[in-house]
């Protein structure tokens, strides 16, 4: 039986959760990008071989590229978009020749995934990663002071959020904003954007489409995946998180059409998809099964997470088990795709809970050691369970 080939998110030697905790966590693969390499830059074979050597020493082996980011000028198709592509296709080509084979990566205007809380308490006393809405528009609407902010939610909202921001201390202001402009709130070493400096990088969107976004994508794809092809790659985009819009931009990668449409446009294996739970999972109406049965085969790497969903579009980190997405269902289809395709499937469990010793520790937002070491316990073992039902 094909079982997924068990992974882990290292952000490289300055990760405060080293290559011998993912050892003991039980993974096998590492996912990590070089991220000390500026955006846009090309990846050279030299550094793509000491990260891979650095993490072969420790007995493990590099499974997967989590991300090569996409430099904004692509996703806007201004400035100098066409040497970004360039670079972006040979870092691919690098990665191939190192062996390096599945590359991860995503279109989200701006900000990579979005949270307004890093530390949610729990009512154990663990804590965990959450969305808030009041704070969202608070930040949108009172702090950014976004042109044409209030065509985008209601009176009421515009209200609640108000009255939420005049709540909260200097401090907590300070770190509502510091959260959401660092744009990626998964590597401490995140550049975090001054308010004018994000405020110029939404603006360069001014009036943007979805549709037009969506070109921009698929002209970046009708480049790179021939690339991916040749060099026996396989690209997984992954999903917007949330799954729908901020800031009044577009996103592209929420639903099942979308990435329908981005299969359809480039049908070639290489142009795959990272099947991130709690990215689709945040929206009542995505199917995650049917998503699954759908796009089964173009599936090259996956994220299992559950998000517990709020009354007014706030959602919290649950446990990996126990949030909205129906994990038992969706890991039993996994693991059919597999044996379908005859192949394993590499899988990580997607950020975890903040508990025991770690609540002491400095690490990166939604990549603790011990809670993430607990989420690949229970689903390798939700895994083995299914199959042996079988
Ligand atoms: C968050 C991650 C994302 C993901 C990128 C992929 O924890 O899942 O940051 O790595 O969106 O490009």
């Amino acid at each position: 039986m094909k079982k997924f080939r068990q992974s882990w998110r290292w952000y490289g030697p300055d990760d405060p959760v080293s290559l011998s905790d993912a050892k003991q966590a039980g993974a096998t693969e590492i996912v990590t990008a070089l991220h000390h390499i500026p955006m846009g830059e090309i990846w050279t074979v030299r550094e793509i071989e000491k990260r891979k050597a650095e993490i072969e020493d420790a007995g493990l082996v590099w499974g997967v590229v989590e991300s090569i980011p996409v430099h904004e000028d692509i996703k806007t198709r201004s400035n100098n978009f066409q040497t970004y592509i360039n670079a972006y296709k040979e870092s691919i080509r690098n990665l191939a020749q190192v062996g390096v084979k599945i590359v991860t990566y995503n279109f989200m205007p701006v900000v990579d995934w979005t949270r307004t809380d890093l530390h949610f308490q729990l009512a154990d006393g663990s804590k965990a990663l959450r969305f808030g809405t009041k704070a969202m528009i608070a930040f949108d609407a009172f702090i950014l002071k976004r042109n044409g902010v209030e065509n985008d939610y209601s009176a009421q909202q515009l209200e609640d959020a108000k009255t939420y921001l005049a709540d909260l201390t200097e401090e907590e202001e300070a770190t509502l904003i510091r959260n959401i402009t660092a744009g990626l709130p998964g590597s401490m070493a995140a550049k975090t954007n001054s308010l004018d400096s994000f405020r110029a990088l939404v603006e360069n969107y001014k009036g943007m489409e979805a549709a037009t976004l969506r070109e921009h994508l698929l002209l970046f794809l009708d480049e790179i995946v021939p690339v991916a092809e040749v060099s026996s790659v396989r690209l997984a985009i992954h999903p917007d998180d949330p799954p729908f819009s901020l800031f009044g931009l577009p996103r592209v990668v929420s639903k099942q059409e979308d990435v329908k449409a981005i299969f359809d446009r480039v049908d070639s294996i290489a142009n795959g998809l990272c099947f991130c739970t709690g990215s689709f999972g945040v929206s009542p109406t995505n199917d995650l099964v049917s998503m699954l049965k759908e796009f089964g085969p173009r599936i090259h790497f996956v994220h299992l997470r559950a998000t517990k969903r709020e009354e007014d579009g706030s959602f919290y980190e649950a446990q990996h088990l126990n949030g909205d997405v129906d994990m038992y269902a969706v890991v039993k289809e996994l693991v059919n795709i597999q044996q379908t395709r005859n192949e394993s499937i590499p899988m990580r469990p997607d950020h975890g809970h903040v508990i025991l010793s770690d609540l002491d520790k400095k690490t990166n937002p939604g990549y603790s050691g011990i809670g993430r070491l607990k989420g690949l316990a229970e689903l390798r073992g939700l895994e083995l369970g299914i199959i042996k039902s079988m």
